[in-house]
């Protein structure tokens, strides 16, 4: 069985999210960030990690790349060559652009400590809507980023769309926004958080 290890509402969601999409039975370790219980699966205390047999492996993008290849007669991971290149593509996209303005944006105004705050806010919001941008035109006409197949690749956009809409990035492009509706409507989302619900008040 699968542990995947973090704090309910955080970058955990990617993993429980991936894990419910692929069916697979999974516990959950809470463990807060920096937390001894954290850093005993990331040296840098950062959450999430996942916890198969002996590996351990740690971000995010990475851990649900690593399911969806682990699992690819489930049909959310690559095919060929190809597609793994174009899937790791797409990760990277979504990391170190995408979500990049966003966790900046974050750290500054809740996360560092004080002297090290500075207001990112104009940077974050011109970096956040070039990358929409991005994404619009490369998701052109496709329901999902991989072409009509959802894959790992939709948990890790689908949760930067999230998280922007929960911060109040502005997302100013209709068809990025129906693409974040329809990844988020997904059930094995739906089931991820209540597993994270149940799990934090255990
Ligand atoms: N690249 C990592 C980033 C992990 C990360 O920054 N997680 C946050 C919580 S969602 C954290 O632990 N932050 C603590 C810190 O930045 O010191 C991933 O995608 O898993």
């Amino acid at each position: 069985m699968y542990k995947a290890v973090g704090s309910p509402g955080s970058r955990l969601t990617r993993v429980t999210w991936m894990l419910e999409e692929l069916d697979e039975t999974y516990g959950i370790v809470k463990a807060k960030q920096h937390s001894d219980v954290m850093y005993r699966y990331n040296p840098s205390g950062k959450i999430p990690a996942l916890v198969d047999g002996d590996l351990v492996l740690t971000d995010s993008a990475a851990i649900c790349f690593y399911l969806s290849d682990k699992h690819a007669d489930k049909g959310l991971g690559p095919n060929s060559v190809e597609e793994r290149g174009r899937m790791l593509s797409w990760l990277f996209f979504a990391q170190a652009e995408l979500e990049a303005p966003l966790w900046n944006k974050l750290k500054h105004r809740l996360i560092l400590p004080d002297e090290l705050r500075v207001d990112v806010g104009p940077w974050a919001k011109m970096e956040f809507g070039r990358e929409i941008a991005t994404l619009e035109k490369r998701l052109g006409d496709s329901e999902f980023a991989m072409g009509v197949r959802f894959t790992a690749v939709d948990v890790i956009l689908g949760h930067c769309g999230q998280w922007a809409r929960g911060a109040r990035f502005e997302i100013a492009s209709d068809s990025v926004n129906s693409y974040f509706d329809r990844v988020l409507s997904r059930p094995a989302l739906a089931r991820a958080k209540a597993r994270e619900e149940e799990a934090k008040a255990a």
